[in-house]
């Protein structure tokens, strides 16, 4: 199963029971979030606002919102996505002709997977050359929030070096109807793209897109090596090309299928205040100085319809799409970390705060060991705390996780204290960007790490477990 649009997935999610439609009319203006902030922390529904108050088009949210919901998304789980990904990187290297011929199919999918350029797309339907935002029902999701900000949206850019594409997911905050921010963080590819344009003094052209399959839509948000493209990655996850189409006033291709397009460009040396926004810390970020974006043209379907998302105290709903990284990398990363059995990034850790990682230890300060790899892969860079325990300890039992950190670990010896990046939303750290991080080591302690014997876990012995389960309705115990 896979779609080509977020309205065909939505369409679907009807058929499966899971869109509520609101038709009482609402205001984009902090009503959304208090509808959508209530519904998704009790695991409710996806919710369709048909109207919204000065807007011809509705608005969703909550649309994946919950692990069924993403499971219809993708058309499978994230567990399967992974089990996909880990039988392509453990491929054997073919014996004979009767294992190549078996290989085949397996490399025509991979074949079918790169982005197909189409001439004529939905995004295209309706094209304002005269552009005006105001059109686009965007959010002002909390109080202190600086405006309206699109909170779903998918940025297009291209190296000016290798035209390499990238796409990111960084929210838009709408200053008037032709001007936007950019919100790509320091550590972010479309930012690094940013940077080289300013460093080859050119300006940058991008694109805005809402909407899109959801397969295209995760892939955005997906914290991929910067040569991967996120929308090959996307054809990959649905077993399906994406198709997309060229813009009408930018050299880009975006995904055809989206509901709106914003097309135009930055100028390197331009900045403006950003924010404050109520992000998925719980806490706002402040204002602060970000590139600006000058749209050259709006594009949108017929009868658009417009995603957006509500990050806040979480859970959220974007701990979802978290959720499903976390499940979906795990093979990738286990390339490098092949001791990591299993990892939970909690989501009140807001997902760079916090990693509980279980291991297979077979030799003194290999948590440590792990610690440090993770600290040098990717975005998991920013983690601030990681929690090692070992590989049968169930990471996402925090109560299991508690009990070993609390019991196993002698401070001096087993905490890792040190310093390095930290996620631009942290707010604890004395000064931006950077700050100190600490590993806590709570694996049972092996020979070289302690001269003591360390203690058997309490198990009661499978004879007596059996017997009493087959005697319990004799014990009268309701
Ligand atoms: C709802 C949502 C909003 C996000 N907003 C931002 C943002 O404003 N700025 C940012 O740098 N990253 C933001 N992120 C995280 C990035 O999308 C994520 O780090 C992604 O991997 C970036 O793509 P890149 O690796 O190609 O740069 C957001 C993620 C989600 C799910
Ligand atoms: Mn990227």
């Amino acid at each position: 199963m896979s779609f080509n649009s977020f309205q065909d997935y939505l369409r679907y999610l009807e058929g499966q029971g899971e869109v509520v439609r609101i038709s009482a009319e609402v205001s984009a203006d902090l009503e959304i979030t208090e509808i959508t902030n209530r519904v998704t922390k009790a695991h409710g529904k996806a919710l369709l606002f048909e109207r919204v108050r000065g807007s011809r088009f509705p608005v969703v949210t909550n649309a994946f919102g919950s692990y069924k919901r993403l499971a219809m998304a993708f058309g499978q789980t994230p567990d399967e996505i992974a089990g996909k990904i880990e039988s392509l990187i453990t491929l054997k290297v073919p014996q004979g002709l009767a294992d190549k011929m078996k290989l085949l199919p397996r490399l025509l999918e991979l074949v079918r997977i790169p982005p197909k350029t189409v001439t004529r797309a939905p995004c295209q339907e309706v094209v304002h050359t005269d552009p005006d935002l105001s059109i686009i029902p965007a959010l002002t999701c909390w109080p202190h929030d600086a405006g309206k900000f699109i909170t779903l949206p998918l940025v297009v850019t291209a190296s000016p070096e290798d035209g390499t594409r990238n796409m990111g997911m960084y929210r838009i905050q709408i200053y008037d109807k032709t001007t936007t921010g950019m919100h790509w963080q320091i550590h972010k590819d479309g930012r690094s793209h940013f940077s080289q344009y300013a460093r080859a003094k050119k300006r940058m052209e991008a694109a805005i897109v809402i909407g899109g399959d959801p397969a295209t839509i995760y892939a955005a948000t997906a914290p991929l090596p910067p040569a991967i493209d996120e929308l090959l990655f996307a054809g990959f996850i649905r077993n399906k090309a994406v198709e997309i189409v060229r813009c009408k006033t930018v050299a880009l291709e975006v995904p055809a299928w989206a509901e709106f397009v914003i097309e135009g460009y930055l100028d390197p040396e331009e900045r403006r205040t950003e924010g404050p926004f109520g992000d998925h810390t719980g806490f706002y970020s402040p204002a602060e100085d970000y590139p600006v974006f000058h749209v050259t043209c709006i594009t949108h379907r017929k009868d658009p319809v417009y995603p957006a998302t509500v990050v806040g105290p979480p859970p959220m709903e974007d701990a979802f799409l978290a959720k499903a990284t976390e499940r979906i990398f795990l093979p990738l990363i286990r390339t490098v970390v092949p001791e990591l059995v299993d990892m939970n990034l909690p989501v009140e850790g807001a997902f760079h705060n916090c990693a509980i990682v279980s291991i297979e230890k077979s030799y003194p300060m290999q948590a440590q060991k792990v610690m440090h790899a993770l600290w040098g892969m990717g975005q998991l860079m920013n983690t601030k705390m990681i929690i090692v325990v070992d590989g049968d300890v169930n990471v996402q039992d925090l109560s299991a996780v508690a009990w070993k950190a609390f019991n196993n670990v002698d401070p001096a010896r087993d905490l890792t204290i040190t310093s390095g990046p930290l996620d631009a939303l942290d707010h604890s750290s004395p000064y931006p960007l950077h700050g100190s991080k600490v590993g806590v080591d709570a694996t049972r302690k092996i020979e070289g790490e302690t001269v003591r014997a360390w203690p058997e876990e309490i198990r009661m012995s499978e004879d007596i477990i059996r017997l009493v389960s087959d005697k319990w309705k004799e014990y009268g115990i309701p």
